[in-house]
């Protein structure tokens, strides 16, 4: 399971529809142009928390069925419903996904054991392994190394994704916990986290910066620092601009320059103005083209 995964954009019509067409087109644009092990699909780059339960299930099964067994794919099924995410975890595994992965549960402050109990009851449910999605800035939830480590006292319990800039934490897990998956979760620090010896990264932006990210990944395994820094530094300045111009709706106007149907996005999300699609034009021509 180790490498670099998109985080899967999903691609909307203007009426907030799946655009299964779309969709298919980034999964392929993902394995055949960025070169990607696996994707992550169902995430946040995938805008998966403002789509029903039926429509998680579409993007995962568009998802596989454009993918295949070509590159790895980890099922997003994190809900503060936990019965959806069982629901979800049962029909990606189901469906064929590699593995499953959850967002630590949000919006109310649960304690750590109603976060552990969450898990079991995700993971006990499937004949599936899953990767912890830890991502505090967004959820607010902050888990110690020791809790990281109850919770990979399940077996099944593989990996996480981590998406933090705390790189004291991050070093503490890598120690800790040796043969558990870790997945650099901000594409703009992927340098610092390769360094700290992470097994893989998922991001947003490898779906347009895909080769750069894996060049930097490889190059610092390799103790290339100084290049794999060089190569950070550009797609950082690559990431800056996106960042400035609105995240998932300036990728997807890079992907549309590429001929990639990456449509809108849904709203409550706004798609990009006239101004960011120029700029997005841009940002494209500089950097990527
Ligand atoms: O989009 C976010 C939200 N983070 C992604 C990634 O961690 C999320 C990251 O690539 C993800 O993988 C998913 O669930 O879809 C950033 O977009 C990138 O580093 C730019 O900041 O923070």
């Amino acid at each position: 399971m180790k490498g670099i995964y998109s985080a899967l954009l999903a691609s909307f019509d203007e009426q907030g529809k799946i655009n299964e067409q779309g969709v298919r087109e980034i999964v392929r644009h993902n394995i055949d142009k960025m070169m990607v092990d696996g994707l992550y699909v169902g995430g946040s780059t995938g805008e998966n928390f403002m789509l029903s339960t039926e429509e998680k299930k579409q993007i995962f099964e568009i998802a596989k069925d454009e993918a295949g067994s070509e590159v790895k794919l980890i099922a997003q099924v994190g809900s503060i419903n936990v019965y959806e995410s069982i629901d979800l975890a049962k029909h990606a595994t189901a469906l064929g996904y590699d593995a499953i992965s959850a967002v630590t549960p949000f919006y109310y402050k649960f304690s750590f054991e109603e976060i552990k109990d969450y898990y079991n009851m995700i993971i006990d449910s499937v004949d599936n392994r899953l990767i912890i999605y830890s991502i505090p800035f967004l959820t607010g939830v902050d888990m110690s190394v020791e809790q990281f480590g109850e919770l990979f006292e399940n077996p099944k319990i593989i990996g996480v994704k981590f998406t933090a800039a705390d790189f004291f934490l991050l070093e503490r897990m890598r120690k800790a916990y040796p043969d558990k998956l870790i997945f650099a979760g901000f594409d703009e620090m992927m340098l610092s986290a390769a360094v700290l010896d992470v097994d893989g990264a998922i991001g947003s932006t490898f779906n347009v910066n895909g080769p750069r990210a894996r060049q930097i990944y490889e190059l610092a395994k390799a103790g290339k620092i100084e290049e794999a820094r060089e190569i950070q530094h550009t797609t950082n300045d690559l990431i800056a601009a996106i960042l400035d111009n609105g995240l998932y709706p300036t990728i997807k106007c890079i992907l549309e320059e590429q001929g990639v149907h990456a449509g809108c996005c849904r709203k409550p999300m706004a798609s990009a103005t006239p101004e960011a699609r120029i700029r997005a034009r841009e940002i494209y021509k500089q950097y990527i083209k």
